[in-house]
């Protein structure tokens, strides 16, 4: 008899899934040869939900990929045209950084942003490291994120600060955390999640470049309820798929002043009557965001 199964995608080693199963078990599984001749793309990531069936003893076969509601997607780094799925079927995506070691990135994380907004992902911010942040400067720089209307979370992990403000925010839902390497993402799961361990960097001066020390993602579930998918840290993040004429409704910031520049297909570079140039003139939107907008929409060849 075979078994039948259906479960999510808790990580991907290679061409084998490791499968949580409804039931509790992981097994590890491949998919059925024809699914990949039928997928473009990222065959499987981690979130994707599949209908498994168990040949003999130990091997399982993934027989269907449901088709996904959203992702967290870039494009691959170094190469044209391909996509990578970093994490498939969020509830939301939480993008940590750090106060400083490393430095904290805001181009990236601006990107991070618009890819959210593009897939519909409800996102946040994860601050971490404020236990090194001796001058008070965090909430200045991340307060534009605030004020754009997203939920900044201020925490340390080695301190214990912050913790039980964002726990409640994670239960019964799939959150994905991602940022560059080095900030805390595992380290701060497993102050979640005491029941794993998942390698965290050692304290040394290294980690200010980057070590990667986790290298696939992988799928955790609360105890409480919910899952978060640990990711590695990422080094660039290039935006795949996305519709750039929407940029300016991607800087949630900018929306109230959409519609009011005097041309209609006005992208707020240099046109007269930009209603968004004039609210950054008068400090109603960051202009460093602003900037971050220009950035992406020259480079995205808007
Ligand atoms: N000072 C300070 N250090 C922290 C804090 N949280 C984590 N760290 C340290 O930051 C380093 C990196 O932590 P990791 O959890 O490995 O970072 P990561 O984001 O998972 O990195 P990658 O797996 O490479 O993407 C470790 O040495 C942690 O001890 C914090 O709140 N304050
Ligand atoms: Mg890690
Ligand atoms: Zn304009």
């Amino acid at each position: 008899m075979s078994e039948v199964c259906t479960g999510i995608v808790a990580r991907v080693r290679g061409p084998v899934a490791d499968v949580l199963l409804d039931d509790g078990r992981v097994v590890p599984a491949i998919p059925r040869g024809t699914l990949k001749r039928e997928k473009r793309g990222t065959l499987l990531a981690v979130g994707d939900r599949v209908r498994l069936v168990r040949k003999g003893e130990t091997d399982w076969l993934i027989e269907e990929i449901a088709p996904r509601e959203r992702a967290l997607v870039r494009r691959w780094p170094d190469t044209l045209g391909r996509q990578d799925v970093i994490v498939a079927n969020p509830d939301q995506a939480l993008f940590m950084f750090a106060v400083r070691d490393p430095h904290p990135r805001l181009q990236m994380l601006d990107r991070l942003l618009v890819i959210a907004e593009d897939n519909e992902i409800p996102a946040g911010v994860i601050v971490n490291k404020i236990d090194l942040d001796e001058k008070g400067m965090a909430r200045e720089i991340f307060g534009d994120y605030e004020r754009a209307g997203y939920p900044v979370y201020y925490i340390s992990v080695t301190q214990g600060i912050g913790l039980d403000e964002l726990r409640p925010h994670l239960k019964d839902v799939i959150t994905v955390f991602a940022g560059p390497s080095g900030v805390g993402k595992s380290s701060l799961i497993n102050v979640l999640e005491p029941t794993v361990q998942l390698p965290v960097a050692e304290i040394s001066r290294k980690w200010r470049q980057g070590r990667h020390t986790t290298v696939m993602a992988q799928l955790i579930p609360l105890r409480g309820g919910g899952y978060i998918v640990d990711t590695p840290g990422l080094r660039e993040v290039g935006l795949w798929g996305v519709d750039v004429d929407n940029l300016d409704y991607y800087f949630p910031e900018f929306r109230p002043y959409l519609g009011k520049c005097r041309f209609n297909d006005c992208r707020h570079l240099d046109e007269p009557g930009c209603a968004v140039i004039e609210a950054v003139e008068r400090e109603e939107i960051s202009l460093r965001r602003y900037e971050s907008y220009v950035n992406i929409l020259l480079s995205e060849g808007g």
